[in-house]
């Protein structure tokens, strides 16, 4: 059966607010959760991921979870084990104990943001099926949600999909995003494939559009049924002028993590 109450968390956040607009068409029911208060929405769930009790609470009864909730860019060690470390666990917990049978996990690039990007149309893709090379401790919190993922599945049945995004805003706004932009519209539909595909177990894609630029393999996504509609190259232009083209022989332009590679990291707290 095609689940219809998905509990959403981090709903308060850009991806949330994005996917709260749009999901809704595809007939899910969301219920909403977030450490801070979602505008416009008094009967979210205000709750932090370290609360054990109301995670319980607010996956009980539902058919899926998108989790988006947790720290979204490079922060200390510290915030980033306890928001995204552990609370992606406590959020499994509560699933596996409520019986939640499927969880739609935001991964992100930069659990393998050290992969070196093509540079050219005859390099081969970055497949889904490449080691870990985490850019940041934001990237080393989704490579340990991946394989959080993993464990819950072989351990407890408990079925993933792991989303690598790459961009997801409403328009790309730098160079490097062309090649790793995901459309809010495309971000909706690779949820809603990942939401409704059958007997996935655990499965890691990509998360992007169709674009002209793209650097990694979306067959993974599209083997759920993803069919992306959308493509940056409509801002190539536009970008390439004010910023130039990529350098592979600059640092930060040389893996796929981009700036996230070389960014001085976070000390200690
Ligand atoms: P965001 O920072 O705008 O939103 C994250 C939300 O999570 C915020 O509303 C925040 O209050 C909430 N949150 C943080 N810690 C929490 C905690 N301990 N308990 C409860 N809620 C908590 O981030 P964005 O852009 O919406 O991203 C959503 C997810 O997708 C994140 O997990 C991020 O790592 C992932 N992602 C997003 C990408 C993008 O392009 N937007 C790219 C790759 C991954
Ligand atoms: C991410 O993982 C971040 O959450 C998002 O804000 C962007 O920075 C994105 O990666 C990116 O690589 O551009």
């Amino acid at each position: 059966p095609r689940p219809r109450t998905v509990l959403l968390t981090g709903a308060a956040g850009g991806l949330g607010t994005l996917m709260r607009g749009l999901l809704p068409a595809y007939g899910y029911e969301l219920r909403l959760l977030d450490m801070l208060p979602v505008p416009g929405e008094p009967d979210a769930i205000t709750a932090d991921l370290a609360d054990r009790d109301a995670l319980r609470e607010a996956v009980r009864g539902v058919d899926a979870v998108l989790h988006l909730a947790g720290i979204s860019l490079e922060a200390s060690f510290d915030k980033i084990l306890k928001a995204n470390i552990a609370g992606t666990y406590h959020l499994y917990e509560a699933a596996r104990q409520e019986g939640v049978r499927r969880i739609v996990f935001a991964s992100s690039n930069h659990a393998v943001g050290f992969t070196p990007r093509p540079q050219g149309a005859d390099d081969p893709l970055i497949p889904v099926a490449t080691a870990h090379r985490p850019d940041t401790f934001y990237g080393l919190s989704k490579a340990f949600g991946e394989d959080l993922a993993q464990f819950y599945w072989d351990k407890h049945g408990l079925e993933t999909v792991s989303v690598r995004i790459g961009s997801c805003f409403p328009e790309p706004t730098s160079v490097r995003m062309l090649s790793i932009w995901m459309s809010p519209g495309d971000g909706a539909r690779l949820f809603h494939a990942a939401l409704t595909a059958e007997h996935v177990g655990h499965s890691v894609v990509y998360g992007s559009s169709a674009n002209t630029r793209l650097w990694w393999d979306l067959s993974s996504a599209r083997a759920l049924g993803y069919e992306p509609r959308d493509d940056s190259e409509q801002y190539a232009d536009k970008l390439i002028a004010e910023q130039g083209e990529l350098d592979p022989d600059l640092p930060e332009h040389a893996c796929l993590g981009g700036h996230f590679t070389t960014d001085p990291p976070i000390w200690p707290h």
